[in-house]
């Protein structure tokens, strides 16, 4: 016997034994997509009422919930891009199918509707799609579906263990696990086109991985992984590259989730007897009990929130406008985020500008209002509920065309198109 195959083995055998445990509990090979926005509220799976649970909670573990409130068993949440939605599965049916419910628990209804087995939905950034894992070919696959449940769509048709998809920021790829490297069982984090083309093993090692979750820059991947001889959360490059031990505890920790501003990564460990979740800084340090509850508590998603941003009001006209006005002048551009959510709400280094090409726009139309400002500067005024932010222009930038970017530190760009006078 090879030394690959005798490790292989030996992972198998581990696997049987550490899996079978969180699997009966229906905890294992989570689906996760961290998108970019704030830190909302973190939903997870317990099993403290008896049965499973959706539960949500705040980031520093107060205010725990059942969300879902169902005799059935309702198993691993995953929010919408926006954080107004969470998709899960449910044995309500008598058997697993894909659900969806609003924030709050309520409106839960059946999105795959099949004779099958659907699980661990993973939702797209954009939020039209959904990936699930089906039985219903016979073999676990990762299958896709429009986010009402229609054109339902098989995209590894391959005879291994497909499953926990995971949607780049970016929408463009998918990460998934499968043991379709062999031996049955060991599993290898894959990535591949939202298509499902152009399959890439990253990971290619003797020991189990699982659970990928993309970080909200889309450049790294979290992951678990018994490489060291225990379940740990590890973390890598976008590429395979890097990989480095993050949760670094003698006891099992699987299922990590980014935090939307991609500061914090949650993840689920029985290192004090019980099943937790815990939360830690993206480089392992500080590692924190959220839960601290009697039940299994695991599989967490990190819910993205995002300002309620309304497009920019008079003087400044929205895309696809191109706004004109005198080089140096400074420009009154106002917004509404939904209500004062104070002065911090700019990504670091913006608002800025860059320079585009004047005859690709071709509706103009004059910046009726400036101002006097010596420096840009941004206000809020508690009347009309809006923003300004004063943009000193430059007068260098005569005869020229530019795109104002803001970018708020939920992650959203918003951008104005300036042509710029004498
Ligand atoms: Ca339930
Ligand atoms: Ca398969
Ligand atoms: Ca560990
Ligand atoms: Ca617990």
């Amino acid at each position: 016997m090879s030394t690959k195959k005798a490790f292989a083995l030996l992972a198998r055998i581990v696997v049987v034994l550490v899996v079978w445990l969180p699997v009966s509990g229906g905890l294992m090979q989570t689906t996760q997509a961290a998108f970019p926005g704030m830190n909302g509220k973190i939903a997870f799976q317990t099993f403290r009422d008896g049965n499973a649970e959706i539960y949500g909670m705040n980031p520093d573990g107060t205010s725990q919930t059942n969300l879902s409130n169902n005799s059935a068993n309702d198993y691993v949440p995953n929010w919408s891009p926006n954080g107004t939605r969470i998709v899960f599965s449910s044995d309500r049916d008598g058997h697993i199918q894909v659900y969806v419910m609003n924030a709050d628990g309520s409106g839960q209804t059946n999105l795959s509707n099949s004779a099958a087995n659907d699980n661990k939905p993973a939702w797209s950034p954009n939020g039209t799609k959904i990936a699930f894992t089906s039985d219903r070919d016979g073999d676990q696959e990762i299958y896709v579906m429009n986010a009402n449940g229609s054109s339902q769509t098989n995209l590894t048709n391959n005879t291994a263990y497909d499953n926990a998809a995971a949607w780049s920021p970016d929408g463009t790829k998918i990460a998934f696990t499968s043991d379709r490297a062999g031996p049955s069982l060991v599993n290898d984090i894959y990535v591949m086109n939202a298509d499902g083309t152009g399959v890439t093993n990253l990971t290619n090692t003797w020991a189990n991985e699982g659970s990928p979750s993309w970080s909200p820059d889309g450049t790294k991947l979290a992951f678990y992984t018994n490489w060291d001889g225990n379940w740990e959360v590890y973390v890598m490059n976008a590429d395979g590259t890097g990989q480095t031990n993050l949760s670094n505890n003698a006891a099992m920790d699987i299922s990590a989730d980014w935090s939307p501003d991609g500061t914090k990564i949650v993840f689920h460990t029985n290192r004090d007897g019980n099943d937790e979740i815990y939360v830690m800084n993206a480089n392992g340090s500080g590692q924190t009990n959220l839960t601290n509850n009697v039940g299994v508590d695991g599989l967490p998603s990190w819910q993205p929130l995002l300002y309620n941003f309304s497009g920019f009001f008079q003087p400044v006209d929205n895309l696809p406008t191109l706004n004109k006005l005198k080089a140096g002048s400074a420009v009154p551009v106002k917004f509404s985020l939904g209500g004062d959510q104070g002065l911090n709400i700019f990504e670091a280094g913006y608002p800025r500008s860059q320079q585009i090409v004047c005859n690709a726009f071709t509706a103009t139309d004059g910046v009726e209002e400036t101002v006097t400002a010596g420096s840009s500067s941004l206000s809020y005024d508690s009347v009309t509920n809006q923003y300004t932010y004063v943009w000193k222009t430059d007068k260098s930038w005569t005869n020229t065309c530019r795109q104002l970017v803001v970018k708020l530190n939920d992650g959203t760009f918003h951008r104005a198109n300036f042509n710029f006078t004498k």
